[in-house]
This record gives C-alpha cells, structure tokens and sequence, in this order.
C-alpha cells in the first residue's frame, strides 16, 4: 500500500470503507417508480389487539390499531416538512443507512434534521441538518449523529421534548432503537399528537429481541453481529481442534434473550451452548449447569479430548431463578441507598449491598467472586436495565467449572481462557443483509411520515420472497413490566421459545457437538457470491423459508 493511502486513510476512512461506501443502496421495489424513489402511501392491513386496559387508557389518541402495507402513491408527495431522527440505545450496523434511506424517502423538499448524542442531545436541542452522508453509506457504528440511553420518562422531559419540537418547527420526530427506544417513540407520539406531530421508531438491535411476527422478523444490526461473533467462535473452535488444549468459555453479548448464542452456535456448532431461556424454563440451578459442564468436559477429555468450547449468552445470571431474586434484592437496596451510594467506590458499594442484603440474597451474592458482587452495583440504565455486558458471567463459570472438576477428576488438567465478544459485533460494518435492511427500514419510515402517520414502527418481512415493508403500530407491542420496582411500559422482547424451530433444531444437534468435534467455520462477511445473501439460520428455521438465502 502507498503511504498516500495510509495517511489518507486518517480523514477518508480505509480501502475497504471506502470501498464499501461505493456499494449500492437496493430499494425494494414497494419504494421504486421508474427507478426513482417515490415513497408510497399506507393502507389497513389486520387489526392489532391493545393489551389491557391501562395502555389503552394511557394510549388514547391512537386511533388506528391496524398493520399497514405499502400501496402506490397516486399524488405527489407532501412538501416543506421538518423531520428530526436520533439514534437511540446501543450501537447496531445499519444505521447509517436508515439515515441515507429516510433521506431519500423525503426527497429534496423536506429537511432532515439528526440530534447529535441521542434523545439526550435531542432533550437539548443539540439538531442540525443533515445534508451530505455520503462518507457513511454502508458504514458501521452511529457516530455520524451519536446516541444514549436516555428515557423520556416523565412529564417535565416530554414537555421538553414539545418545545424542541416547536423550536425546530419539527413536523416529525423518527427514533431509531431497540425495545427501550421504541417504547420512547409510544410515549412521545402519544404526547405530541394534539400538536400534530408525528413520531416514528425504527427497529434496531444485535441483541435480535425486537421483532414483530411475521412483519418483523429481525431487526437490523443483528445480521452483522452474528456473523462477526461467528467469524471469531469459528476461529476458536479450529484453533483448539488443532492445539487440543483449551476449553474456550466465550461470553456473547446480548442481554435479555439468547438470539444471538443460539444463532452463533447453529453457525459454528461448539460443544456446548448455553440458551437462558431454556435454563429459566427449566428453573435450572447455576450448580447444576455446571454440574453437567464438568461431565460432559471429563468425559471428553476420557476420550482423549481436553479441549472445546463453551458459549454463555451475556444475560444469563438473570435467567437463573435463584439469581435473579438476589439480583432484584440489589436492585432494590441500590435503589433505596442511591444518596449514600453515589460517587461511592466499588468496593464500598460492594460491602455495603452486601450488609443489606437479608437471607438467602445475602447468602447467594456473598457466594459469587468479588469482581461480579462489584459490577452487580453498577448503577443501572436509565431505563432500568442492570448493564450485564460489565458482569464476567465467564470467569463465574470458570472458577465454579475448576471448583467442581477437582472434586470429580482430581488431577484432571482443565486450561481455559474466557472471551468477551461484545462491542466488536455491533459497529462492524453492515453485512449486506444489514445494509440492505436499515436503508429500507429508513424507505418505510419516511414514507410514513409523508403519509401523515404518528405511533408506528416501520417494519420489513417476507424475507423469503424478496421482503416487504409494513408498519406496526406501537401501542400493539407496548406491554407492562416491573423495572427497579416499578410497573413501566415497555415493548415486550421476543425471547427464544422453546417451541422455536430454530431451537428445536439446536436442541437435536448438541448432543453430537458435545461428543464430536463439528465446529465450523463460517468465515469472514462476504460482499458477493452465495455466502453474502445468507440471512440469520435461526430465521431462516423460524420461518419456515425454503432456502436460507435472502435475495436483493
Ligand atoms: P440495545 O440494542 O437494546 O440498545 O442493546 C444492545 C447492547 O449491545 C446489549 O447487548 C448490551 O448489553 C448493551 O447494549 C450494552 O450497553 P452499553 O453500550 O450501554 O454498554
């Protein structure tokens, strides 16, 4: 490589960025008239029901609970609207290209304004107009605007959220996050409709738990994290086929469902795959988890095998039932104690939850390695979440794994090495099912702005046959939840079932991957050829698709 292009690579990002910011932007035929994008209007598709009561109550202005689907606009679309996004939560790969796709939804007669840092930045006012995004087509990561975690959660923050609007002269409002965010998005449009303005989510998330049936099988992000994550398990798997030395305990991000664990070990088929909701469903105990472990990593090692790989979805304490009430303890102590708390060290955080906890919490939490006891009083989310990513869920395992294999093989040799695969997965750049996702997911919410539509997610499915776009109202996938010992709306996350086909199938395979050495290696993403139209084969199981490529 010359030395031009390494020192260019400071302000024009790499080859292979640049590269990939040449790729072009697919529009599914819904949004194309004449090659040229017209965005198209909505029309009812199937009824959603309102859970309970209170969220109709609480949701009243939502007029229409139906579905929608795409039909051709017949008149020009709409003129001089002011439209804001954000991105909101976690990174996820495809989100610079809902930007490129509301964009050219919105055509050269509306304005599209980005708030810089989130719904944080948006409370502030912090919005400017986005113009060129040429240099993040195709990217990965949000930094082209930023993004938080903050809630709009109560009555002095919405009404902040009114002035902004107001300021800006904003006729929409478009949020592109996960669950939480969406949530966000019901609140707010509730809130703003007698001022006429609109508000829309779109589906993000790697962790995979926001979808809506068959509208929404999978949001975007989820595509690329797992095929980064599968990428680098594959790898492992060979290298200890090859080394035959270590047991790999690789940790996988992902907190409240196991989305991503399972659909990494259908890709790499590792020794063995722990699935939370499974372990929830079957009220398993952590010592008998690992119990099992030890078992099953003697008997391969009486085969003449010391070596394998064991992946741990990052949320899976909480799925633990007699960990998840001594979780809830802390939470409530943290809650209650948060003035003494505050700016308090981890170790004194620690000891002090650790004095307050009363009988069987107690018990338990004095029972884990001090470095989890630590990150369980990191202070939660604003919305509530404990940040599981900074809990070593793997060296728990470890250390319980050498503990008991001791007891059962002395003199038993166990060398492990933990990972942590988090981060690394979510701002990769998108895979082309990602790419192609976001920009039509950003297509759909555009166009529902034009269409004068408030409360809705824009959507995208039938994957199968070329996908399609639809729009989900958000009050229809708002539930009630306790978070930190409050009952708050939340959109319902989509856990693995045991029902799933996806997971039926995983659960007829890991037999003979424990027994075995299967490991595969998906390799790196690819741009052309067969391996880069493959979409997530936990979906592609799912629903039941005939053949597990997706088609541009
Ligand atoms: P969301 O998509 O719901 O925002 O979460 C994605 C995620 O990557 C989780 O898997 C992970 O636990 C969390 O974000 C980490 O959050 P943070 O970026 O705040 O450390």
């Amino acid at each position: 490589m010359l030395q031009h292009e390494v020192t260019g690579s400071e302000r024009d990002r790499s080859l292979f960025q640049q590269e990939l910011s040449k790729r072009e932007l697919h529009a599914h035929k819904a949004f194309l008239e004449d090659d040229k994008v017209l965005p198209p209007v909505f029309e009812p598709l199937v009824e959603m029901e309102v859970k309970n009561e209170k969220i109709a109550r609480s949701f009243a202005h939502v007029e229409d609970l139906h579905v929608l689907q795409t039909k051709s606009r017949t008149s020009d679309p709409p003129r001089d609207k002011r439209v804001a996004v954000m991105f909101s939560g976690g990174p996820a790969a495809g989100g610079h290209n809902v930007l490129f796709g509301i964009q050219d939804a919105l055509g050269k007669h509306n304005t599209l304004l980005g708030a810089k840092g989130g719904p944080g930045g948006f409370l502030q006012g912090d919005l400017f107009e986005i113009e060129d995004l040429s240099k993040v087509k195709n990217q990965g990561g949000f930094d082209f605007l930023g993004t938080d975690r903050t809630k709009i959660k109560n009555k002095g923050l919405l009404e902040q959220a009114r002035r902004v609007c107001w300021k800006h002269k904003l006729d929409a409002v478009i949020i592109v996050g996960g669950d939480d965010s969406n949530t966000n998005a019901a609140i707010l449009a509730e809130y703003l409709y007698q001022d006429g303005i609109s508000v829309i989510g779109v589906p993000k998330t790697m962790d995979g738990d926001l979808q809506a049936g068959e509208y929404l099988p999978i949001p975007f992000g989820f595509d690329t994290a797992t095929k980064v994550y599968g990428e680098l398990v594959g790898n492992l798997l060979r290298d200890t086929t090859s080394s035959k030395k270590y047991w790999h305990v690789v940790r996988l991000m992902g907190r409240d469902a196991s989305h991503v664990t399972l659909e990494v070990a259908l890709q790499t088929k590792p020794q063995v795959a722990l699935i939370s909701e499974e372990i929830q469903h079957r009220r398993r105990t952590l010592q008998g988890i690992v119990d099992e472990m030890a078992h099953g990593i003697i008997k391969r090692a009486s085969h003449g095998k010391p070596y394998g790989l064991i992946l741990i979805p990052e949320g899976l304490l909480e799925f633990i039932p007699e960990l998840k009430g001594m979780m809830d303890d802390v939470s409530t102590v943290m809650k209650k104690d948060a003035k003494i708390l505050l700016d308090r060290n981890l170790e004194y955080r620690r000891k002090h939850i650790q004095k307050h906890l009363k009988g069987k919490s107690r018990k338990v939490y004095s029972g884990l390695p001090y470095r989890v006891q630590e990150m369980m009083t990191l202070s939660r989310d604003d919305h509530g979440n404990l940040r599981v990513s900074q809990i070593p869920t793997e060296e728990l395992i470890v250390e319980m794994l050498i503990e008991r294999i001791n007891k059962l093989a002395p003199g038993l040799p166990l060398k492990t090495v933990t990972h942590f695969f988090g981060y690394e997965g979510r701002c990769g750049p998108p895979s082309v099912f990602d790419a192609w996702l976001g920009y039509n997911l950003g297509l759909t919410a555009g166009s529902l702005v034009l269409d004068g539509r408030t409360g809705y997610m824009s959507a995208f499915g039938d994957f199968d046959k070329g996908g399609r776009p639809y729009a989900v109202p958000l009050v229809g996938l708002v539930d009630i939840e306790e978070r930190s010992g409050n009952k708050e709306f939340v959109i319902k996350k989509t856990k693995v079932t045991m029902a799933d086909k996806a997971f039926r199938y995983f659960c007829s395979r890991r037999t003979s991957w424990l027994e075995h050495d299967c490991g595969a290696n998906p390799g790196p993403r690819q741009y052309e050829g067969k391996t880069a139209n493959q979409l997530p084969i936990t979906v592609a199981l799912n629903k039941g698709y005939k053949g597990p490529f997706f088609k541009l």
